[in-house]
């Protein structure tokens, strides 16, 4: 049986994939393939041939990752800088979280600025602008 030895090449992370399998949205730094694909909500493909970032439970991730348990500790406000959007990013061990600033919400896991006037209706009268 062969060693696996760590690949610690750094590569190009990608977060999302298109739908015909081609790799988007590149994060600005370069990633091991490791922490482009382990982390929470990080990368969906790695590296300039765009390999596929193994499926959680499969045994690829189990062998790119780490067997079952929690996720290695990848610290991923660092590696994916706005991963929260408007927020502040938190790292937690099995993750991330985001804490939201006054005034904005999470959505999407993204922390966004609330648009009080559509959200809330508070602006059912509308200004008109001849009279300001
Ligand atoms: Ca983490």
């Amino acid at each position: 049986m062969r060693l696996r030895v760590l690949d610690a090449r750094q590569g190009t992370c990608y977060t999302s994939l298109s739908r015909s399998g081609q790799c988007r949205n590149r994060l600005p730094m370069r990633l091991s393939k490791k922490d482009c694909c382990c982390g929470m909500n990080m990368g969906k493909g790695w590296g300039e041939d765009c390999e596929f970032c193994p499926f959680n439970s499969t045994d690829a991730h189990k062998r790119l990752c780490g067997s079952d348990g929690p996720l290695p500790l990848i610290n991923e406000c660092v590696l994916r800088p706005n991963i929260c959007g408007q927020g502040a990013c938190v790292d937690t061990d099995d993750g991330y979280r985001c804490d939201c600033h006054t005034g904005n919400v999470l959505k999407n896991g993204v922390c966004e600025d609330v648009d009080e006037c559509r959200e809330l209706n508070y602006c059912q009268v509308r200004l008109e602008p001849n009279l300001v």
